[in-house]
């Protein structure tokens, strides 16, 4: 048995969410041989032999997962939302990259009961919350910038994310309804997690304690 040293492969999201993930993983004891940031690698080997750390665009990190080809992912809960999180375990919040997921759009833009265009990149999400309340919207694909969409008259309204809200002011949109708290969550192959079971748990543990430790000095 080699239950401590299972082969691990750990896939990370580029951008905002890597720079926040590299500290606790330090915490955890996994540090990339060389800076993820940096490097042209997408394959990454870390100071553990078994482990290995693979860099992603976001929205893939959930499909690496769900095929075992990364045993262990980080990702926002928007894109494990937009996903749809089949066979995957969410174990951890790691409590890092905060933000709401919000319909937004001119002042007064939601008034009024006829349909209405919707125009973001979470179109799984935006349909799911306007049919739970009953109302009837067309959903317009995007891949960025939605805040232009209502300002060109593509749409009405718009589903994304918001931080300080400083994008949306700046656009001359506000914050309508409120979708769901944001955060970037530790996804984990659901075989993997039988197979490999105690060397997920004693890595999950470990980015436990660093979550806790970090939330603690907020
Ligand atoms: O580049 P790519 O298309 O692959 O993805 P991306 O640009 O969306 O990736 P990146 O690196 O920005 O990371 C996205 C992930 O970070 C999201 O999936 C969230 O889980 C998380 N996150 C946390 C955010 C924000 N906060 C955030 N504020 N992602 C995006 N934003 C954007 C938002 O879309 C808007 O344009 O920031 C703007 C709003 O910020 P405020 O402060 O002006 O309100
Ligand atoms: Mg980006």
């Amino acid at each position: 048995m080699h239950a401590m040293t299972d082969a691990l492969t750990i896939a990370l999201s580029k951008g905002r969410i890597l720079e926040d993930t590299l500290p606790l993983l330090a915490a955890a004891g996994v540090e990339p041989a060389e800076d993820p940031a940096r490097s042209r690698k997408l394959v990454l080997d870390t100071n553990l032999p078994h482990v290995k750390l693979v860099i992603l665009r976001a929205t893939d990190v959930p499909t690496y997962v769900q095929y075992g080809a990364a045993d262990i992912g980080v990702a926002g809960k928007d894109v494990l939302m937009e996903h749809g999180g089949r066979h995957l375990y969410e174990l951890l919040d790691l409590g890092i990259a905060r933000c709401r997921l919000m319909v937004a759009g001119q002042p007064g833009a939601n008034a009024g009961t006829g349909s209405l265009r919707v125009a973001t990149k979470f179109v799984r999400i935006a349909r799911r919350y306007f049919a739970g309340q009953g109302r009837q919207v067309e959903t317009i694909k995007l891949y960025g910038s939605m805040e232009l969409a209502p300002l060109a008259g593509l749409a009405d309204l718009i589903v994304d994310l918001v931080d300080t809200g400083n994008t949306l002011r700046a656009n001359g949109l506000e914050p309508l309804e409120h979708i769901a708290d944001i955060s970037a969550r530790l996804v984990v192959n659901r075989a993997s997690m039988k197979m490999k079971h105690q060397s997920i748990k004693s890595f999950v543990d470990r980015l436990e304690a660093a979550a806790g430790d970090a939330a603690a000095h907020d």
